[in-house]
């Protein structure tokens, strides 16, 4: 199973759309809050090159994926959630 990390803020309604979606799925999935954790936002800066949010972190088979356009991470988590369904 892919280990996930949901980078986000809570004024983001981009990222709302996204939490908003993972409210009818069952996936484990760690949620992190750059405006109040700064270890999180200098992260996602590190991995993904940019504080844009939502970013979804997927770590599988030993690679490390930034996902960042909030659709392409609900197609994603939909079809993650299937797989584990
Ligand atoms: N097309 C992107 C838009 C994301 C976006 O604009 N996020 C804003 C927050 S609502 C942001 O992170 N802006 C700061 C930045 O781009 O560094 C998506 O659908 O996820």
């Amino acid at each position: 199973m892919n280990k996930l990390a949901l980078y986000y803020f809570p004024s983001c309604p981009f990222c709302h759309y996204v939490l908003a979606s993972l409210d009818s799925m069952s996936l484990d999935i760690e949620l992190k809050n750059i405006n109040q954790d700064f270890d999180a936002r200098n992260e996602l800066m590190a991995g993904g090159g940019k504080t844009q949010v939502p970013c979804l972190k997927i770590e599988k088979d030993g690679d490390t994926q930034w996902m960042y356009e909030s659709r392409d991470i609900v197609d994603y988590l939909l079809k993650e959630n299937a797989q584990t369904a």
